[in-house]
């Protein structure tokens, strides 16, 4: 769909059946089913650092359902939050800007001479646009690797016109608006697709050690270091290389002082380190502003994401919502040890005996 400054939010269908139901029940009709696989190109070189995904998009369009051309597609949107709904606004009168129309190989043949080099690749294998009365117009999708999405989208010459008709069919849906992402499909894609390799399957055996960034409250407050110990441990036990074993250190703020690095220096250092990770795994438990800075830089570089937190904490849902973490709630320390163990599985790990309660403050 393609409107006037296309306005639109989407949200995960836990059960596709269920919602499918709904909506007929509700009197909607199938007006068109479609498949097509979208390949997302990002600029070659230095430049490619600082294209962010989560606002432009350059991809190739390849209809496969109904067969057709493909297309070169511009995207640049804003997300907004309109008296509290969250939508992902374009910039472009028009939406999505064609910039070309031909065969799969002319597209390619033009986004390489534009310096554009292919990224994520995002399959809708199964299309549905609806017409629904009193709705009107929304789509479904399964989406290989992320699952059925469904999305709501309206003309937004008129802004907040345009978000109360959103909210007015997400009411009728019965789809509560706190389900409403405003992640782009292909950077959701690129996570999963990354926590699906990396998360659960342990560095290969030939290959260099996989680097995790672990992340733990500093400033936010020591009390949970003991199990920051045991964490880092128990990855190194299993041969990942944690290349922020200082937060596991008890006096890690007496050593960064003693080194006399200024807070600038700590920050440029962490976020190298950050974008040379393979994996992130962060204790949230304890609230810290620097942990969430960190899981959001990392879900912006498209990094899996592993957070722990233990049982009983009331997280924020702003990590507990987040749809680029996999949250694990754990009881104790040996109960943490057997989800490390499971989900990152590089190895043996002894499930330390006694002090099960380690972290509980
Ligand atoms: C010494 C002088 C000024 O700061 C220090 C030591 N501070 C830090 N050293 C290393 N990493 C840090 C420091 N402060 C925060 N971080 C990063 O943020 C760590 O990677 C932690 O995961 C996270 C902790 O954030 P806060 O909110 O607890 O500070």
């Amino acid at each position: 769909m393609t409107a006037p400054f296309e306005c639109e939010v989407r949200f995960f269908l836990r059960d596709p059946e269920a919602f499918h139901r709904r909506l007929r029940d509700l009197g909607g009709r199938v007006r068109e089913a479609y498949a097509f696989t979208d390949h997302y190109h990002r600029p070659a070189g230095p430049a490619g650092g600082e294209w962010d995904g989560r606002t432009r998009a350059l991809r190739i369009r390849e209809h496969l359902t109904p067969q057709a051309g493909s297309e070169i597609l511009l995207t640049h949107v804003a997300t907004v939050s309109v008296a509290g709904l969250v939508v992902k606004r374009s910039l472009f009168p028009e939406g999505k800007v064609r910039l070309y129309a031909g065969a799969l190989p002319d597209c390619r043949r033009v986004v390489d001479g534009l310096g554009f080099v292919p990224g994520v690749v995002v399959r809708k294998l199964d299309g549905r646009l609806f017409d629904v009365p009193e709705i009107g117009t929304l789509v479904t999708e399964h989406i290989d690797g992320v699952g059925w999405m469904a999305e709501i989208e309206r003309e937004g010459r008129d802004l907040a016109g345009a978000a109360e008709e959103i909210r007015g069919a997400l009411a009728r849906l019965g789809v509560p608006e706190e389900e409403v992402t405003g992640e782009p499909v292909a950077v959701l894609a690129a996570s999963r697709a990354s926590a699906a390799r990396a998360v659960g399957a342990g560095p290969p055996a030939a290959a260099p050690p996989q680097k995790i960034y672990f992340c733990g409250a500093i400033r936010g407050g020591r009390a949970r270091q003991p199990l920051y110990r045991v964490i880092v441990d128990a990855l190194q036990e299993r041969g990942y290389q944690v290349l922020t074993t200082h937060v596991a250190d008890p006096d890690v703020l007496e050593q960064e002082t003693r080194r006399g690095m200024t807070a600038q220096q700590i920050y440029a250092r962490d976020l190298r380190w950050l974008a040379a990770s393979d994996i992130v795994v962060a204790e949230v438990s304890t609230p810290s502003l620097g942990v969430g800075v960190e899981v959001a830089e990392a879900a912006r570089l498209g990094k899996p994401i592993l957070a722990l937190c233990q049982a009983g904490v009331p997280l924020s849902a702003m990590v507990a919502g987040h749809p680029a973490l996999r949250v694990i709630t754990y009881d104790d320390q040996a109960d943490l040890l057997r989800v490390l163990a499971r989900e990152l599985p590089g190895g043996q790990v002894t499930v330390r005996s006694g002090g099960d309660d380690g972290g509980r403050d």
